[in-house]
């Protein structure tokens, strides 16, 4: 087989956000757009690219299978050695960071919109995660940018025909040197990991009841998204799960035309179907497998940030964490501070860092970080370099076996000894981008005024005074680079928060994430929708979110 170099022209716009490159698909299909994308991906590994091994998979989207074929005939051409991709295309995000790992490659393309919805009317996405099995830093991405901007030509084996529906290794001469590409099955390689980690026999025993007595009541909802595979032979045949424990467990081009997003909002139906029946423990992923969310018996909401912390307080009942101790901890910046409060109880270092999950990866490879969590439904710990949405669900159920105790009570006896963080966060989803950049323009240079720290704001016969307010910027402490403007931040005497910042992983539009934080030592069971009240009235006057967005209320609340 021949390589051609075939002549193109720079789009606008191919820079990643958050976490990768996200666009709606008919602006990936648009003629070279892709192309152009991976060879500058490619590019950005330099010299490294040679003789390389590269892991390709995605979440089963729509373009997922024709994006995974073009990649392979793009790599061919670029000299990389081996490819191994998942079958059909389909890999779920934690799976490829685990894979990237385990076979040593020099990275992987992720093809997937994670939340987004799918579909030819929706969205596509292609991240590139590097070595260490994560998401590439800042600095990696913007070099693929900058090459986005400047590409004259791809190259391209055009006549290289694969089949990635069947699973088998096949080789090909690309200019007389050996290219092979391995189809494999999408799940094994992730299942053994998952064992590796947890005590599969003792959660069988909970599961099916015979520890127990009775049985544990799940209900999974991989909401049509890439985990449904995983979930199908995690869950029913290692663990021995009811076949009624999982729903929505075909991996869909367009997810069934839900929504995948594990919120209180776009998995209605878990949430109902919970909140009516009668189960222990009900969970949700998104689109690519790296979210989750967890509520518990009358759809009980485990908030993402208390998640996170109920799990490092018990990261003793993992085998991981029992083998390899425990590190550090970390949270995104706008995540509320629960997992602080029990890393100073157990002396750990707490990391806070940028909204993304590029920005555990060094602290992680550094041996100083062992579980992170965001909370936008990410939690996950450093047997891999992304969030892990199935592997939040084994830790939870090894929670509740451990403790012997419901999910509710599980939290209000974590309540009662570190107290709580009330959050909430308020999305206002594909607004106009210019006002949206103003107000945070505005709202940025009024914060960060000189007279701001020590005002006082009142709302329902609550009153907070302004302790600190900041665009948030990030040094990190192993690498030293910084990541600036990362987030509006306003900081109250009592501790309480108001971050404000707008998405990096939408298609079109802006949208305006308003973040709340708020603890309390002693009041611990009330509702967060009430006890945050007062400062959401805040956040929303100091912004003027209504006036430059045109909104009255947010599009979803988590
Ligand atoms: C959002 C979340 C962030 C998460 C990112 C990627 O980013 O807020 O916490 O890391 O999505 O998650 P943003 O910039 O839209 O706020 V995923 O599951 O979409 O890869
Ligand atoms: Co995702």
């Amino acid at each position: 087989l021949s390589v051609e170099t075939v002549a193109t022209k720079p789009y606008d716009g191919q820079k990643p956000g958050t976490s990768g490159l996200r666009k709606k698909v008919k602006v990936f299909t648009q003629a070279n757009y892709t192309e152009n994308f991976v060879q500058c991906i490619l590019d950005a590994n330099g010299a490294a690219l040679a003789g390389s091994t590269l892991v390709v998979g995605g979440d089963g989207r729509y373009y997922c299978k024709e994006a995974a074929e073009l990649i392979v005939r793009i790599s061919a051409a670029n000299g990389v050695a081996k490819l191994l991709v998942g079958q059909n295309g389909i890999l779920s995000t934690p799976a490829v960071s685990s894979l990237i790992r385990h076979n040593k490659a020099l990275g992987g393309i992720v093809l997937t919109a994670s939340h987004n919805p799918g579909g030819p009317e929706n969205d596509f996405g292609i991240k590139f995660n590097c070595e260490n099995g994560g998401p590439a830093p800042d600095a990696f991405t913007n070099n693929i940018y900058q090459l986005t901007t400047g590409i004259k030509d791809y190259k391209l084996v055009r006549g290289l025909q694969i089949d990635i529906s069947k699973v088998g290794v096949t080789t090909y001469d690309v200019a007389g040197k050996p290219f092979v590409v391995e189809v494999i099955d999408s799940v094994a390689n992730y299942v053994r990991h998952m064992e590796e980690i947890f005590d599969f026999a003792k959660l069988r025993d909970f599961v099916s009841g015979k520890s127990t007595g009775k049985p544990l009541k799940m209900r999974i909802d991989a909401m049509n998204g890439v985990t449904g595979s995983y979930v199908r032979e995690i869950f029913l045949n290692r663990l021995g799960a009811s076949e009624t424990a999982v729903v929505h467990t075909t991996p869909l081009p367009d997810f069934g035309g839900l929504h995948p997003d594990p919120n209180l909002t776009y998995a209605k139906d878990l949430v109902d179907t919970v909140a009516k029946g009668d189960y222990d423990i009900g969970a949700a992923f998104d689109g690519d497998g790296d979210r989750n969310m967890i509520i518990g018996s009358k759809a009980f909401f485990v908030t993402p940030s208390d998640s996170l912390a109920v799990i490092a307080h018990y990261l003793e009942a993992i085998p991981y964490f029992q083998k390899n101790g425990v590190q550090g901890f970390a949270r995104s910046m706008p995540t509320a501070s629960a997992v602080d409060l029990v890393g100073k109880k157990l002396g750990k270092e707490v990391f806070e860092v940028p909204t993304g999950w590029k920005y555990f990866g060094n602290l992680m490879d550094d041996g100083r970080l062992c579980l992170c969590g965001e909370e936008s439904f990410g939690t996950g710990s450093n047997h891999i370099r992304e969030k892990d949405g199935i592997w939040a669900v084994l830790a939870w159920i090894s929670v509740m076996q451990h403790t012997g105790k419901s999910i509710e009570d599980i939290l209000k006896l974590h309540w009662s000894v570190y107290g709580r963080n009330y959050f909430t966060r308020y999305d206002y989803e594909e607004c106009d981008l210019e006002p949206c950049n103003e107000m945070m323009a505005t709202m940025e240079k009024n914060v960060t005024a000189a007279e701001f720290v020590g005002k006082s704001y009142t709302s329902s016969g609550k009153s907070y005074k302004v302790k600190q307010a900041d665009n948030f910027s990030y040094t990190d402490p192993v690498d030293k680079s910084v990541a600036t403007k990362q987030g509006l931040r306003i900081v109250f005497d009592d501790g309480s928060r108001i971050v404000m910042r707008l998405s990096g992983t939408g298609s079109s539009g802006a949208t305006v994430r308003l973040y709340i934080d708020s603890y309390e030592k002693e009041n611990v069971l009330g509702q967060a929708s009430v006890m945050l009240k007062p400062l959401i009235d805040i956040a929303l006057e100091i912004s003027q979110l209504p006036k430059f967005t045109g909104r009255n209320a947010p599009t979803v609340i988590t």
